[in-house]
């Protein structure tokens, strides 16, 4: 092979790999499809970032009384405002565009219980066998939280936390199992065939009008994945981190970088880098040293199933990669990430 051909081949594997990264770095990998953040502070709308499932404050698109109330900054959880419902407030969307049947899912938020009675942060389905997915909080057998699907509770074994602090829940199906996680760390699961229904959003109460919560909720998230562990953990990791004060659309910036394999992620201008280990052994913790941002969104070794970027695979595509990279280069690119310690 000449030297020209040579260097052809090379500005060819060259643009393949640009292409490469260029379209991982784009994609939304982990598919946050709403993000109510509660910003707006009055109005009769709590607008959903990335989505179409925008949310009317109560049972009118004027004042109501079952309207919740915008709160200050200081009495909110992430941003601007957050909403109190005094038990006749809720949020509603009639029909609405959110992962439906038996497809994987994360639905997450903030909440302030004030007064600790049966009642649902809320969550979207019908109130049929199987339709639903809302979150709650039951006294079946002391106070815990609890699922419902639409005809069963999955009544968990997760306390309630503390009333009038804010913590963090989430709500999560792999498309078998349904599982519920308070503040990142503590977690029930279920075995529970899903066939959810697309009849709207309802924050604030069981779909039914019934069972109204007393509290504060911010910054309502879905996601048409199954967010790892890690990920759930992130989110309460950075939202509770006053520094930051990062709500679920820059944590989902994080989470996609990281599943497209990039090295270091900016987001709000910090510069985050990823680690698969170190932090305690803790997947989803963070570390801030002056202005060096690392995450942990590994689990360890690598065994989380994450796709890695489009290998170099093929036999060509490897030739190629070794061209420009050279085999040892290629080697690293490869590796780059999971040798990545915090120093
Ligand atoms: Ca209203
Ligand atoms: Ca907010």
């Amino acid at each position: 092979m000449n030297k020209d051909r040579i260097t052809l081949l090379k500005l060819a594997a060259a643009v393949v790999l640009t292409s490469l990264f260029l379209t991982a770095q784009t994609a939304d990998a982990t598919g946050l499809v709403t993000h109510v953040p509660m910003n707006e502070g009055s109005g009769q709308t709590a607008a959903d970032g990335p989505g179409s499932n925008d949310l009317q404050l109560g049972s009118s698109s004027g004042p109501n009384i079952s309207d919740p109330t915008w709160l200050s900054a200081a009495n909110s959880k992430l941003g601007n405002s957050a909403l109190l419902f005094e038990g006749g407030d809720w949020l509603v969307r009639g029909s609405s565009s959110v992962p439906t049947g038996t497809s994987s899912r994360t639905m997450t938020y903030w909440a302030y219980i004030n007064t600790m009675v049966n009642s649902y942060f809320g969550g979207y389905g019908t109130l049929q066998a199987d339709r639903l997915c809302s979150l709650g909080v039951t006294n079946a057998v002391g106070w815990k939280l609890t699922f419902h699907a639409g005809s069963y509770d999955f009544n968990t074994s997760i306390a309630c936390p503390a009333t009038d602090e804010w913590h963090h829940y989430a709500v999560r199906y792999d498309g078998s199992t349904v599982y519920v996680t308070l503040d990142g760390i503590t977690t029930d699961s279920t075995a529970k065939a899903l066939n959810t229904g697309n009849s709207g959003i309802n924050l604030g109460r069981r779909y039914d009008n019934v069972l109204r919560y007393w509290g504060r909720l911010d910054d309502f998230a879905i996601w048409d994945q199954f967010l790892t562990d890690a990920e759930v953990r992130a989110l309460t990791e950075v939202g509770n981190n006053t520094g930051l004060n990062y709500d679920a659309s820059d944590a989902d910036q994080l989470f996609t970088l990281w599943e497209t394999q990039t090295d270091y992620a900016i987001v709000d201008g910090r510069k985050w880098f990823y680690v698969s280990e170190g932090l305690g052994g803790t997947p989803g913790a963070l570390q801030i040293n002056d202005t060096n941002f690392t995450i942990r969104l590994g689990t360890g070794a690598d065994t989380s199933g994450i796709t890695t970027l489009p290998e170099p695979s093929t036999a060509a595509l490897t030739a190629l990669g070794a061209l420009v990279l050279g085999s040892r280069g290629l080697r690293r690119w490869r590796s780059r990430k999971s040798s990545r310690v915090t120093p």
